[in-house]
């Protein structure tokens, strides 16, 4: 069995890749589950907010659920930001967790910007819009040192990022 735990800003390609690599192991006959916290957000995890310590709790919170999935034999994307390497470490060391880090510059990213969320974590402090704690922006996101996987959300196309994740995932699946 695997999860997944993913680590990268926001707008970084987490929820794409995840869905797309989702289908592509369902189609073969795999049972995946997505774990979004952008989704839990809004249930398990509402009561949480951006503090360090509301962000470990979150990621903590997602994975028990994963581990749950993972004792039913389900494939689990942990679609989370995930911003700091002692937490992804901890997780990390369960032999069926590997950490995938989708790479894109800060700058693309807030060119991007689907979501309008970097232009209003850019905002003056008196803007009554300006979200605070904004990881990459004004809440630290710390690189892994040692993520399993790298994918270059920036420099490579969908597709390929896609068949990177789904080939390693499927290489480093177990019973
Ligand atoms: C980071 C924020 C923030 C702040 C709201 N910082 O890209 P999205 O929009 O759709 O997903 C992001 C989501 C981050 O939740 P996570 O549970 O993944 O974060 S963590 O692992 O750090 O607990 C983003 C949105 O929530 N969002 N405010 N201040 N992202």
């Amino acid at each position: 069995m695997i999860l997944i735990q993913f680590t990268g800003l926001s707008g970084s390609g987490k929820t794409t890749l995840a869905k797309n690599v989702s289908y592509l192991l369902a189609e073969q006959g795999h049972k995946v589950e997505i774990i979004d916290g952008d989704v839990y957000r809004q249930t398990l995890c509402k009561d949480l907010g951006f503090s360090k310590e509301d962000r470990c709790e979150n990621v903590r919170r997602l994975f028990k659920v994963g581990q749950d999935f993972v004792q039913s034999k389900v494939i689990v994307l942990m679609s989370v930001i995930n911003p700091y390497e002692e937490l992804r470490n901890e997780i990390g060391q369960f032999s069926f967790v590997r950490t995938v880090f989708l790479d894109c510059s800060i700058d693309n990213l807030i060119k991007r910007d689907p979501k309008g969320l970097y232009k209003k974590a850019l905002l003056p402090d008196t803007d009554s819009n300006k979200i605070n704690n904004f990881t990459g922006i004004s809440a630290v996101y710390e690189v892994p040192v040692k993520a399993d996987l790298i994918i270059k959300t920036d420099s490579e196309s969908e597709t390929v990022s896609t068949n990177k994740l789904y080939t390693f995932i499927v290489d480093n699946l177990t019973d």
